[in-house]
């Protein structure tokens, strides 16, 4: 049986966070600048694990396919992402953030229905439906802050870190979706084929997230 594993990570704050526990659980990429080597395949110090970069969105498909058997992704795009077809097995506490509704300080729909840009469609609609509110969703890909400014929506959800963003375009944080951070998923098959070479690696993982928390 074949007995490697592939890790599905994304390049950005995600992989520069995951290298010191990746490091903990003794997985050091040859390549450790994915940004600077454009390679999407990094080897690492152990001939059984590689790395695979690729966009944040696409981490959870990697993996629910078995493309990766295992992977770093954001609680944010897992959510999005939905369904029963991973393990989740460990909260990597890394990249941590705020899923938020932002806007201008006086934020009304003067009844009419509210419009909500942002490109988390699903977790805005779970939102605002468990409070009983229908709202007008407006799907974007990116520069969510310009929306209310130029009056295509009256608030937006996006992710909030310093709350910089938001207030550099004269928005607020008004409320809290989710406390977003970055978690290890796993295949089901994986789980079940590799279940020791995973479970190690999970173990050591959780020791690097409890390690990195004294
Ligand atoms: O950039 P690319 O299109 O390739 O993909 P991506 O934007 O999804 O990747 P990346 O690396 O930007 O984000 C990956 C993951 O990091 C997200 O899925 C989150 O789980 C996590 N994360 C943590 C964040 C932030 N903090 C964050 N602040 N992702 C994005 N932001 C953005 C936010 O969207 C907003 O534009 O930073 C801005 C707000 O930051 P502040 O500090 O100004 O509030
Ligand atoms: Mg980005």
């Amino acid at each position: 049986m074949n007995d490697s594993l592939t890790i599905a990570v994304s390049k950005g704050r995600i992989y520069k966070d995951a290298l010191p526990l990746l490091a903990h659980a003794g997985i050091v990429p040859k390549d450790a600048d994915p940004e600077a080597s454009r390679k999407l395949i990094l080897e690492t110090n152990l001939p059984t694990i590689k790395i695979v970069i690729i966009r944040t969105a696409d981490v959870p498909t990697f993996v629910e396919y078995g493309a990766a058997d295992l992977g770093i992704a954001g609680k944010d795009v897992l959510m999005e992402y939905g369904g029963e077809g991973l393990y989740e097995p460990l909260d990597l506490e890394i990249a941590r953030c705020r899923l938020m509704v932002a806007g201008f300080p006086s934020t009304s729909s003067d009844g009419c229905r509210l419009r909500v840009a942002t490109k988390y469609v699903t977790s805005t609609r779970r939102y605002y439906a468990a409070q009983g509110k229908q709202v007008e969703i407006i799907k974007l890909y990116g520069s969510m802050e310009l929306a209310p400014i130029v009056g295509l929506a009256d608030v937006i959800v996006d992710l909030v870190d310093t709350g910089n963003t938001l207030k550099a375009n004269g928005l607020l944080p008004l409320e809290t979706i989710a406390d977003i951070s970055s978690r290890l998923i796993v295949n089901k098959a994986s789980m079940k084929m590799k279940h020791r070479q995973v479970k190690t690696l999970v173990e050591r993982m959780a020791e690097a997230v409890e390690s990195a928390r004294l």
